[in-house]
């Protein structure tokens, strides 16, 4: 391996192991033979820091000084997963480290272990925004990651004895955390509230209360590029955190108000996924963060101006807008201009739209963030001036361009409504340069269906960029036996920074020899889940069984239902003698899912995969053919081992409703089938990997369009099948809440009267498929054939090809020179 570009590359394990031991004598006071697991990864994750803060300040000065224009992408989530071997590997320390635990005695697995994950998000955005700085970082490119450093994260997921879920605060930060660095230096003020005053032509904020952000630094290396750039994520605090006049009235609580109220900000990630909820707290976190982020950024590459010449900031800094949670930096950017540097309303305009672009992600209409004027006329009176400003010109320039009355209401950034509305994804549209939606169906849709009216008017705007994952950490560290492989039969690892490379293993898929070796990885990943679960949370997982993984947020449109409804009806065929167990395919299916803790149908369907898991785990006369998992609190820990292990992924949404998905890309790299319909970037996957070696069943976008102005009647289908007809009984008659008919009332309803994302229209589809799939699990060297050709023609899913789209055509500009 060939680490010479890397910045840690010159350390020895037995320099790294002295180092770590120093650290544990001098930073900790204990003696490394004394030392818990806990302190080594403490004291580890520290001298891996400090391997990369000369590179880190290198990139940084050489951002300020140069003429790269920079990236800031400003998302309200990054879901990170553990840091030490990731920093490992884009390091070049992971042999060194390997050593250094070796000389002194330590399993390097127990002391990943000891990490807690920083569950800074909810689900794909989120990670998806980890993946792209990883290879912003990666490619060179000098980049900023901005967001909230919430003090807990996603919260940790439990089920109680009835199979509910249960919501813990996941407390990641009880016991310090070695990464971040708290940037005192450079905390800034964050203002709310107040009202608007007028002098002269000026309009100043006057705003009645203040935070200040805190920036907590987080050091992101690229694999093998010697760049390391930063991940600022901001923490709130009070100015003054403790009143003595107050306490000394006797007032103790009192006299910490005002710091209880100012850490609120950053106290908690909310955990809806996608539905907005309007909440007063939500517009506070998206303002804090904007407005530090964008201040910073000034700051960042205008240091000491007093009056910055701020027409060349486009040529600076672009600024990524991660779905609308960050837009209200659109009027933040205007405010900013005019009235504290003083631009008119036109120069200042020209500025902010060549800086934003905005991606979507969502296809949901509920989805999509509106903010009642009223709360933002009260928390950001200044803002809400400006956002009526923008709104006035746009539609005078609708007006201009002939646009019709009626196209105009639908198009208006501030409704038109007795409690008028502002749409922020309108505002993302109008207030930058480009709009992208993030699979190739879904920015079709978003053209045709979500921003139709925008996308006729303005087509230069609108353009795609598929989803990525970076193959460091989905495919070479949480699959270090098949990366072994892919670098064995390509004669080197360069795949890992040029996935397109793994097209060569697809000569493989023919040679028997390989083939037998990928069978092999498959089924030592398997036997490696198989002892996780084991020791986790007690499964006793059968090796020998086809593992079938469907993990992902819960929610109707992603249809975990569907997948639970084709469980029950093979279990009900099994009971009624229909169909002998010993015929079946034998197995495991495996849920992983969060639902939004105010979710109840989401919150029902967990109960009841729980329940079906809990009765067919123990009904002998499916032993061995069929059982169901549902392992709690899916995270990046669980997907880096469950996806290597899988053989059967579930992307089986609606169609026209998964934006992209990521898990999909994910699961190909690794080798697993997937069983889906032609959703997201499905689509582009099976074009790619090609029909023979994808599962395709269900409805089409145009059939579900038709099938809901034809008027959608659920209970047809379920009269028409009698393998659905059986597994609803069953759920209704309570066969999975101990006789208890009330338990899934909600859902049984949905399902015969509404089922909105007509799971039971697509039940037939997905049952007659499943003995397809059995079939071709019966021949396993026709398996991994298939299993191989998906990997060779999966790395256009790399987050590095994903980049370089947006680079080229969205953010133009490149790696730092
Ligand atoms: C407004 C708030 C409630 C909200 C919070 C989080 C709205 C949306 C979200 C998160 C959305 C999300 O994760 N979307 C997913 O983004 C992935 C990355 O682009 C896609 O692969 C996936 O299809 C999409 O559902």
């Amino acid at each position: 391996l060939d680490y010479t570009a890397r910045p840690g590359s010159t350390v020895s394990g037995h320099e790294l192991a002295n180092q770590i031991s120093q650290e544990l004598r001098l930073g900790q006071e204990v003696e490394p033979s004394q030392a818990t697991s806990a302190q080594v990864y403490k004291a580890s994750a520290a001298v891996v820091r400090r391997q990369m803060v000369e590179a880190w300040q290198r990139g940084q000065s050489q951002m300020v000084q140069g003429h790269t224009r920079a990236v800031g992408y400003l998302s309200a989530e990054y879901l990170l997963g553990k840091q030490l071997p990731n920093a490992l590997l884009n390091t070049g320390l992971e042999a060194p480290f390997q050593q250094a635990m070796q000389e002194l005695g330590f399993e390097p697995d127990d002391i990943f272990a000891a990490e807690r994950e920083p569950g800074l998000g909810n689900g794909g955005l989120g990670r998806l925004a980890a993946c792209y700085i990883d290879s912003l970082s990666s490619e060179g490119v000098p980049a900023f990651g901005y967001g909230i450093r919430y003090q807990y994260g996603i919260f940790e997921q439990a089920f109680d004895q009835e199979g509910r879920q249960r919501e813990l605060a996941d407390t990641w930060l009880e016991e310090g955390e070695p990464w971040g660095f708290e940037n005192f230096g450079r905390a800034r003020r964050v203002s709310f509230g107040g009202s608007v005053v007028a002098e002269g032509d000026r309009r100043t904020w006057q705003p009645d209360w203040a935070v200040k952000a805190v920036p907590v630094d987080y050091m992101v290396p690229g694999y093998a590029s010697g760049r390391v750039n930063t991940l600022r994520l901001w923490e709130a605090k009070a100015y003054q955190e403790f009143d003595l006049a107050t306490f000394n009235q006797s007032d103790y609580i009192g006299a910490v108000v005002p710091k209880v109220k100012a850490e609120t900000i950053s106290k908690v990630l909310y955990p809806e996924d996608s539905t907005p909820q309007g909440k007063e707290l939500r517009l506070e976190q998206q303002y804090f963060f904007v407005a530090a982020s964008l201040a910073d950024a000034i700051a960042t590459f205008y240091p000491g101006e007093r009056e910055p010449d701020l027409t060349t900031l486009p040529s600076k800094i672009c600024f990524q807008l991660n779905d609308t949670h960050p837009v209200i930096g659109i009027p933040e950017l205007m405010r900013l201009l005019m009235d504290e540097h003083g631009y008119g309303w036109d120069e200042a305009w020209s500025i902010t739209t060549r800086v934003f672009n905005y991606t979507c992600h969502t296809l949901l209409p509920e989805a999509l963030e509106e903010w009642p004027a009223q709360l933002i006329a009260h928390l950001l009176p200044r803002h809400w001036e400006i956002i009526q400003e923008i709104d006035r010109r746009f539609v005078a320039d609708l007006q201009a361009r002939q646009v019709s009355d009626e196209q105009i209401d639908r198009m208006r950034i501030v409704t038109k409504a007795d409690q008028p509305k502002v749409r922020m994804a309108y505002l993302a549209t109008v207030g930058g340069s480009y709009v992208n939606g993030v699979a190739e169906l879904h920015s079709q849709l978003l053209k045709d269906v979500t921003l139709k009216d925008f996308s006729a008017l303005f087509p230069e705007k609108f353009t795609n960029v598929t989803n990525g994952v970076t193959p460091r950490r989905f495919v070479r560290l949480a699959n270090p036996r098949l990366s072994a492989l892919i670098s064995e039969g390509l004669g080197s690892d360069a795949w890992l920074s040029d996935l397109e490379q793994l097209k060569g293993l697809e000569a493989l898929a023919d040679d028997p020899s390989f083939v037998d070796k990928f069978i092999e990885v498959k089924r030592a990943n398997k036997a490696d889940f198989v002892a996780f679960a084991q020791r986790k949370y007690g499964f006793e997982i059968d090796p020998d069984t086809m593992f079938d993984s469907m993990i992902k947020r819960l929610h109707e449109y992603k249809r975990q239902s569907l997948k639970i409804l084709a469980v029950i009806a093979q279990y009900a065929a099994v009971k009624s003698g229909q169909v002998d167990p010993r015929s079946l395919v034998p197995r495991t299916v495996i849920f992983g899912a969060k639902a939004a803790p105010g979710y109840a149908m989401a919150k029902e369907t967990i109960q009841l995969i729980n329940n079906v898991a809990r009765v067919v785990n123990n009904d002998p006369q499916v032993a061995g053919a069929l059982s169901v998992r549902f392992p709690w609190n899916y995270n990046i820990e669980l997907a880096e081992h469950l996806i290597p292990a899988t053989e059967l992924d579930e992307q089986i949404s609606q169609a026209g409703k998964e934006a992209s998905g990521t898990g999909n890309m994910k699961f190909a790299l690794n080798g697993s089938l997937t069983v889906g319909t032609l959703d997201g970037a499905n689509v582009e996957i099976r074009s790619r990997v090609g029909a023979d070696n994808f599962f395709l069943f269900g409805m089409q976008v145009e059939d579900v369009d038709r099938l809901y102005s034809e008027g959608y009647d659920p209970r047809a289908y379920y009269e028409a099948d009698p393998r659905l007809k059986a597994a609803i009984d069953m759920v209704a008659s309570g066969s999975f809440s101990e006789g208890e008919r009330s338990t899934y009332r909600n859902l049984v309803e949905d399902w015969l009267s509404k089922d909105y994302f007509m799971t039971l229209a697509d039940f037939s589809a997905y049952m007659d498929i499943q003995s397809e799939i059995d079939e071709a699990y019966r021949d396993q060297r026709g398996w991994a054939r298939k299993a191989i050709i998906n990997v060779a023609n999966s790395g256009f899913f790399s987050s590095d090809r994903a980049v370089k789209d947006y680079l080229e055509r969205i953010w133009h500009t490149g790696p730092q020179e």
